[in-house]
């Protein structure tokens, strides 16, 4: 009888870089488990809930940049992993989903624990693939001397090989591999001969044609006004440097959230306060000729709305994994390459090699003069401008979840990752300058809340590195089983917003809408945090002390007490040497009134 060699499927895994996996436990995935916790190269995390398990191997993903493979029994298990393949899609994630099925003349005869698990993820993955029944037995072929159980023994290996390399590929993203497996489940597989043979695409470095290279470059040097706007993405020396060297030289405003870890001094890291602080005649006048993006999505709603509005001649769009996205409505040009190869041709004396147009270092001189100047003057001012007024703002907020995010970002130390939750915490996070020394990533993919605990923990994990999450408590609460692992980090501390519901609707939404919706939108809760994370195991702490009057005036005696408290109590929680929660309670109504109050001081 043909058995499917799992051993096989573990070593080709360890062979194509999957160093982690993350295992739910189940009786249907037993091979599964025994293969894999006895590959070497491979350590397996067990999780039970599979949604938070699949978080969790996607924040590993995430910050690693590596495959993590993700192992769940038949049935409604391999559905709630769903959450977190669709998450890695759209953030381009190699997660290897691999889940035990029945044999199909099993499926839909009333059997437990199965469903159709073929292709289950349809629309959201890179690559759905079946390995063959175990059970399947032909009869050997004659004259081609290879056995059927041989044939389809390289099948499966093919397939699983073919599985990760395709997640590996660009775009990278999630794969499905659909095991069916008879019993008896409860026995290890006998060893493999001989060992599988491993098929795998070498890495490529996709060079722009010189046409399109001659192309992008007299249209940037055409344009008097320039943007690139960058998006989520891992931190990247090497384009930072371009990007500032940009940024500095030439006439261009360069626009990186602090997801894209894009960041120095000529670079806007706050484009909500910028483009909300443009009066009419700037925003018309900072319309760009030009518009260079790359990276993933921006969390910015201003830009966005900027950019729909006041749109450019040209959109190229550089190096996306999502091409004909075409977010502002202005797509014009799709370049597949990194964006480094085009955009280091447009710095000064960088372009000799190829062609006349590039801005040499004669040409600098014309560049920097004239109408162009006006761009560059017209950026700074801004800058300036929101500068002066958000700080002088921000010095004055009463206690918030703003003013909580005031406090704590410059209390982080150096080198900690910074893992946000959706909605508020990455967007307040956005209306202070982003910090050269940190790493800030966020579930951007599909902007979720049901994870984001996990996501932590995975990254966590897999970085080593202090982490900090900031979430709001629904956030928080949503993926409270991401506590609820035997293997979650020390090296994560968890801060908690509580303003005992959402806050991000009353912020954003019109005023008689909310109000007519406001019971769904709150979802307020009365959850004793405390007590969650004691059942957890999770070291708690709570910011204590009075909290600070609302006050539009000078900071009063009351207030300056309350900020040293908290100031205090950030530091020593931070400090901690083990995992641990601090939960600071905010008020909701002064929530939204600091928030609304921010975008009117700023116009
Ligand atoms: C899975 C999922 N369900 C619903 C939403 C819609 N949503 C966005 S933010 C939010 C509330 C978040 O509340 P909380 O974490 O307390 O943060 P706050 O807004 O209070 O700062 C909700 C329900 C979502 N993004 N993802």
């Amino acid at each position: 009888m043909f058995r499917l060699d799992i051993k096989h499927l573990a070593a080709i895994c360890a062979a194509l870089g999957v160093r982690r996996a993350v295992i739910a436990p189940g009786s249907r995935n037993t091979p599964l488990t025994l293969a894999l916790t006895a590959q070497p190269g491979i350590a397996c995390f067990p999780v039970t809930d599979e949604r938070s398990a699949g978080f969790f191997a996607l924040g590993m993903a995430q910050y690693s940049r590596e495959p993590v493979a993700l192992v769940c029994t038949s049935g409604s298990a391999v559905l709630n992993f769903a959450p977190a393949v669709v998450e890695a899609y759209y953030q381009n994630l190699p997660l290897i989903v691999i889940t035990a099925d029945r044999p199909s003349e099993w499926i839909d005869q009333s059997d437990g624990q199965t469903i159709r698990q073929q292709n289950i993820y349809a629309n959201y993955i890179k690559g759905s693939f079946q390995l063959p029944t175990d059970r399947d037995r032909e009869p050997a072929q004659a004259g081609n001397g290879v056995s059927s159980s041989a044939a389809t023994a390289a099948f499966s290996d093919r397939i699983v090989a073919q599985a990760i390399d395709t997640a590996l590929q660009f775009p990278r993203g999630p794969v499905h591999i659909n095991v069916p497996l008879s019993e008896p489940l409860y026995v290890d597989m006998p060893g493999h001969t001989p060992p599988p043979r491993i098929l795998r695409t070498l890495a490529t470095d996709t060079l722009p044609a010189a046409e399109t290279a001659g192309l992008f470059v007299s249209s940037w040097n055409k344009a008097s006004k320039r943007m690139i706007v960058v998006g989520t993405g891992h931190p990247d020396e090497a384009v930072n440097s371009l990007l500032n060297a940009i940024a500095d030289t030439t006439e261009t405003l360069v626009i990186a959230e602090n997801l894209s870890n894009i960041n120095g001094p000529g670079i806007v890291s706050t484009p909500d306060l910028f483009f909300a602080a443009l009066i009419e005649d700037e925003k018309a006048a900072l319309r760009p000729d030009m518009l260079v993006t790359i990276g993933h999505s921006v969390v910015s709603k201003q830009l966005k709305i900027y950019l729909r509005t006041y749109q450019p001649a040209e959109h190229w769009q550089l190096q996306t994994e999502l091409p004909y996205a075409d977010t502002y409505r202005a797509l014009t040009h799709i370049v597949p390459v990194k964006g480094s190869r085009l955009l280091e041709l447009v710095l000064p004396g960088r372009g000799r090699d190829v062609g006349p147009s590039f801005v040499t270092e004669e040409k600098l001189p014309e560049v920097m003069s004239g109408a162009t100047r006006t761009y560059r003057s017209l950026v700074s001012s801004v800058s300036g401008r929101i500068r002066t007024l958000s700080s002088a703002y921000f010095r004055r907020l009463p206690h918030c979840d703003i003013a909580v995010l005031r406090d704590l970002l410059p209390l982080v130390p150096p080198g900690w990752v910074v893992q946000l939750a959706n909605s508020t915490p990455v967007r307040i996070s956005q209306f202070f300058d982003t910090r050269a020394d940190l790493r800030y990533f966020c579930n951007r993919g599909t902007s979720g809340i049901e994870g984001s605990v996990a996501t932590a923990a995975g990254s966590a994990l897999a970085s080593g590195l202090p982490t900090l999450f900031i979430s709001g408590d629904l956030s928080f609460l949503y993926d409270s089983n991401g506590l609820w692992n035997t293997n979650f980090p020390s090296n994560l501390k968890i801060v908690v917003l509580n303003n005992e519901g959402a806050n991000i609707f009353s912020m954003i939404g019109d005023q008689q809408v909310i109000e007519r919706c406001q019971p769904f939108f709150d979802a307020s809760h009365s959850v004793d945090l405390e007590a969650l994370c004691k059942a957890y195991g999770i070291e708690y702490r709570r910011l204590s002390g009075e909290p600070a009057t609302p006050d539009p005036g000078p900071i009063h005696a009351m207030q300056s007490r309350a900020a040293a408290t908290a100031l205090q109590t950030f530091a020593g929680f931070l400090a901690l040497p083990g995992a641990a929660v601090l939960e600071v309670r905010t008020d909701r109504a002064i929530n939204v009134s600091s928030y609304k109050q921010l975008f009117k001081t700023l116009q």
